[in-house]
C-alpha cells in the first residue's frame, strides 16, 4: 500500500512530496494513521539546518515530532496491557530516551543524551503512516470530542510551555501580586498564555508579541494584559507595563519565542529573585550582562519540550474542556509554503497537516 509522505533529501531545500510505501511495523510497534500532524518552528529550523552540526540524519528522513491519529495495526509482540486495539485514537510522545540513563529512569526521556526524536528520522507525522513503539502512545479516551487536529499540538505546543510554567511554579514565582510575562504568542505562547492563568496561582499575565493578531489570541486565551513589543526599546515598553499593571518589572517570564531580542528584553525587566523558563529556540546564543544575574538574584531555567507524564496531565485539561486550540489546518501539498509562513511568523496558533 502507498502513501504520501513529505521528505527531507538535504538541507535548505523544499520536502519533496511523494508516494512511498507504508511501512511494515516491527514486533513492538503500532502503526499509527496520522490523524493530525503539527507543523512545528523546529520544522523549518531542522530543514534549515540549525541541526546539521549536532545530528546524524541518514537522509530521506520525515519531518513531524506532534503526531495524532489513530491505531492501524500493531506488531505481534505489542503486550496486551498496552491497552491498545485498531481504531483507538491515540497521541505519539516523541522523546523516545535509550531508557538506560539516569533521567529515562527519572521518566524525562526527553532530556536522554542517547535519545531519538519522532521526526528526525525515518519516520514522522509528515507522513500518513508512522510507525511508533507501544511505549510511546497515549491512547485518548472513546468520548472522540477531541480531533486529531486539535490533539496533534498538545504533544509540542501544548506541551513545551506547559512544562516551563511548572518549573517557574514549583520554584514559588507564581503567586498573587507577581506579574508574569508570555513572551511570543505563536504556537506555544498561545497554550503558554493558558497556562500562565491555570499555573499562575493567581499572578498577573501580561503578553509579550509583535503582532495585534497573535496578542489577540492571548488575551483570548486568559492574559490579562498584552503589549505589542515591535519597533519599542526597553523603556517604553517598561512604561507600557506599568501603565497596565501597576508595576514596572516581571517576577516570572514563560520565554516562549527565544530570539535575542525576547530574551533581553525578559532580563532587562526582570525584578529581583525573578526567574526566566526559555523554552523558545528561535536564536542560537544568549547575551546577558552577568552583574544584575548574580546581584538580583536572577534564575534561570532551560526547559525542554516535556516528558511523558506532564503530556499526560496537559491531555487531561485537554480532555476536561480547560483548553483552547488555536489551529491552521493545512492540506499536504501546502506543507512547503507553510514552512515558510512559520519562518516568518505569519502563522497564528499552530499549523497541523490533515490528511483529508
Ligand atoms: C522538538 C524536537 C527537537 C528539538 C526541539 C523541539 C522543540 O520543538 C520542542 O518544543
Ligand atoms: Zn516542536
Amino acid at each position: 500500500m502507498k502513501m504520501r509522505a513529505a521528505r527531507m533529501h538535504g538541507y535548505k531545500q523544499p520536502l519533496r512530496l511523494e508516494e512511498i510505501d507504508v511501512p511494515h511495523v516491527g514486533p513492538e510497534e503500532v502503526l499509527v494513521k496520522v490523524g493530525g500532524a503539527g507543523m512545528c518552528r523546529t520544522d523549518f529550523q531542522l530543514v534549515d539546518g540549525y541541526f546539521d552540526t549536532g545530528l546524524d540524519m541518514d537522509f530521506p528522513i520525515t519531518p513531524g515530532h506532534e503526531v495524532a491519529g489513530w491505531v492501524d495495526g500493531l506488531g505481534a509482540e505489542v503486550p496486551a496491557s498496552a491497552g491498545l486495539a485498531e481504531g483507538d485514537q491515540v497521541v505519539v510522545f516523541g522523546s523516545w530516551g535509550d531508557g538506560a540513563c539516569r533521567q529515562c529512569h527519572e521518566g524525562n526521556e526527553q532530556l536522554c543524551a542517547h535519545g531519538v526524536w519522532a521526526g528526525f528520522g525515518r519516520h514522522g507525522g509528515y507522513q500518513e503512516y508512522m510507525p511508533v513503539n507501544y511505549r510511546y502512545l497515549i491512547k485518548i479516551p472513546g468520548r472522540g470530542d477531541l480531533s486529531p487536529d486539535t490533539l496533534a499540538p498538545l504533544t509540542d505546543a501544548g506541551l513545551t510551555p506547559y512544562r516551563g510554567l511548572k518549573k517557574l511554579r514549583d520554584a514559588g514565582h507564581l503567586r498573587p501580586g507577581r506579574t508574569l510575562a508570555v513572551s511570543g504568542i505563536g504556537g506555544l505562547g498561545s497554550y503558554g498564555a493558558q497556562y500562565a492563568k491555570l499555573l499562575g496561582g493567581g499572578a498577573d499575565v501580561v503578553a509579550f508579541a509583535r503582532s495585534d493578531e497573535k496578542l489577540k489570541v492571548a488575551l483570548d486565551n486568559g492574559a490579562d494584559h498584552a503589549i505589542n513589543v515591535r519597533d519599542k526599546d526597553t523603556d517604553a515598553i517598561r512604561a507600557e507595563l506599568e501603565s497596565l499593571t501597576g508595576r514596572d518589572e516581571l517576577d516570572a517570564v514563560i520565554e516562549c519565542a527565544g530570539s535575542a531580542d525576547a530574551i533581553r528584553l525578559a532580563f532587562s525587566l526582570l525584578a529581583a529573585e525573578g526567574a526566566v523558563a526559555s523554552v523558545g529556540l528561535i536564536g542560537n546564543r544568549v547575551d546577558m550582562p552577568l552583574f544584575p544575574l548574580v546581584a538580583r538574584e536572577y534564575t534561570y531555567y532551560g526547559s525542554f519540550w516535556g516528558n511523558y507524564n506532564d503530556l499526560t496531565e496537559v491531555l487531561a485539561l485537554a480532555e476536561a474542556g480547560q483548553i483552547k486550540h488555536t489551529v491552521t489546518r493545512v492540506r499536504f501539498d501546502e506543507v512547503n509554503e507553510t514552512l515558510e509562513a512559520i519562518a516568518r511568523g505569519d502563522v497564528i496558533g499552530r499549523a497541523v497537516i490533515v490528511y483529508d
